[in-house]
């Protein structure tokens, strides 16, 4: 009976609904199994810079330097406050109901020489707590090891660009792991690699500011893949017997369209998947990097005239270290593209985006955040899985962040629950239609916080945070109250309550 009824109601929505997706997703819900949450990172949101022993990375540094790196002037000295309000934060995240909390550890607090040599028990027990406080509240960790937050003493050795760091990186790893890993089930690497050696060796708009677009890029690149596939091994053979748990990679991807069928604009398409997400996905689940960009960046250095490929070359020995080291896959997904082929090898300094070819814009049709990169495409997520899981079959896939920013921090959002809500229901149908193994989900972000180049003035969270008082009064938008009950219903639309 409530089962007949039921379907006249689906009927009728799909009749009248005017929002396409709200039909299809109607009579379906997540799984008790799926975990939704949350996700910050440390230079974002903690603040307390320099307290209780923390040493310096090479955001406090970049920021402190030179003010005029952010939109604002602002830097993350005092950020969100959570390194004294994480108890607020955990009262927030039980409010919602969430089932996981996906937080950064700062490698500066934890080591503040950089070094395992001198081990900061403040900042140590800040996260044992938090992690502790957490648990008691059925709140799993997610712990992200590296948010971007290099040591300022290793940025001065050379940063990503030289090969110790990832020497440096797996030492700290493995304090991690020894020191929270009875606690902590999920382990992120390295969140990001592309975003952080784009913005950061390539495009300069980031710490540590080098505009190194044509080769700095790739080394980076390069180095973290290294530094990886380095801790992953440390908690495969010193780690995972006693501890069981998972560690993965988080990999940020877009989905593109191709501006027409031509041909040109599908290969345009396919190379986008291949410098954007195959560039660190090849090597971590197929082994080396896509055949496209070893031949496209080799032909082009040749050209060149250099006496080597501008992407370093893993050896066999490397490639096979790196293969198979990710237990779950993490994807960071906000947008989509449309692409369509050009011809645009510029010799003369040579780019990635000249590397890769194809010209991307988003569709006009696409609403639009207060962020130019960032427009609502959702049937993107389901897409971009369906493509993650049939070409790199992962184990498991956790989408770790996805979100929508504006500059008002308004609290009535509703700009926000629409991107939320088109965005959940294609990761809905890419789960109980396509088979999707998709086991998680954690939205960007819990708070408003330090949004990097752009300072204060771009607003991630679905709670508001008052910048301007002194205590950073958190106040829940409509977006924090939609998504508390979607975690309750497990389900994305009211009818089906
Ligand atoms: C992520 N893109 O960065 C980061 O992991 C977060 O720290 C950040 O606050 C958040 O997204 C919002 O920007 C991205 O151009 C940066 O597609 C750029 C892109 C995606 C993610």
């Amino acid at each position: 009976m409530l089962r007949g009824i039921f379907s006249i109601l689906t009927v009728l929505l799909a009749a009248f609904c005017p929002c396409s997706f709200q039909a299809d997703i109607a009579d379906k819900y997540f799984p008790q199994s799926f975990r939704f949450g949350a996700s910050t990172a440390a230079y974002q949101i903690e603040g307390a810079w320099n307290e209780d022993g923390k040493g310096e990375n090479m955001w406090d540094h970049w920021l402190h330097e030179n003010a005029g790196h952010t939109d604002d002037g602002l830097n993350g000295d005092v950020a969100c406050d959570s390194y004294h309000k994480w108890q607020e934060d955990v009262q927030h995240l039980k409010e919602l109901g969430v089932q996981t909390y996906r937080f950064s550890l700062s490698w500066s607090r934890i080591l503040p020489t950089g070094y395992p040599d001198t081990i900061n028990q403040l900042g140590v027990d800040y996260y044992l707590t938090l992690i502790k406080t957490l648990k008691e509240n059925g709140i799993e960790p997610i712990v992200t090891i590296y948010h971007w937050d290099l040591p300022e003493v290793f940025n001065e050795q050379g940063g990503w660009l030289v090969p110790e760091v990832s020497d440096h990186y797996e030492s700290y790893a493995r304090v991690c792991f020894q020191l929270f890993g009875e606690q902590v089930k999920y382990w992120v690497t390295v969140n990001e690699p592309k975003s952080t050696c784009m913005w950061g060796y390539g495009t300069g708009i980031q710490a540590p500011g080098l505009t190194l677009i044509g080769d700095g890029v790739y080394t980076c690149a390069h180095n973290i893949l290294l530094a990886h596939a380095k801790a992953w091994h440390v908690y495969d053979t010193e780690f995972r017997s006693q501890q069981g748990g998972k560690v993965g990679i988080v990999l940020d991807h877009t989905w593109s369209e191709p501006a027409s069928n031509s041909q040109q604009d599908a290969e345009a398409v396919e190379r986008e998947n291949e410098f954007g997400l195959g560039w660190y996905a090849n090597p971590v689940y197929l082994g080396n990097y896509p055949q496209v960009m070893i031949d496209r960046i080799g032909n082009r250095s040749v050209q060149e005239g250099l006496s080597q490929s501008r992407l370093p070359q893993f050896t066999d020995t490397q490639v096979e270290f790196i293969k198979g080291t990710s237990d779950f896959f993490g994807l960071n997904m906000y947008t989509g593209y449309m692409v369509q082929y050009t011809d645009d090898y510029q010799a003369n300094p040579p780019t990635y985006w000249g590397d890769k070819g194809g010209n991307t814009y988003s569709d006009p049709s696409w609403p639009k955040s207060s962020l130019d990169w960032l427009t609502s495409y959702p049937e993107g997520l389901r897409k971009l899985l369906n493509y993650v899981n049939d070409k790199y079959k992962p184990p498991e896939i956790i989408v770790t962040e996805n979100g929508w920013t504006d500059v008002t921090g308004t609290l009535d959002d509703d700009d926000r629950v629409s991107y939320y809500q088109g965005y959940l229901s294609n990761l809905l149908l890419a789960l109980v239609e396509d088979g999707v193994n998709v086991t998680g989900y954690t939205l960007w972000s819990l708070l408003d916080n330090f949004e990097w180049g752009s300072g204060y003035t771009q607003k991630f969270g679905i709670i508001h945070v008052d910048f301007n008082s002194p205590n950073r009064t958190r106040t829940w938008k409509k977006s924090a109250k939609w998504y508390q009950n979607v975690i309750a219903t497990r389900c994305l639309v009211d009818q089906c309550q």
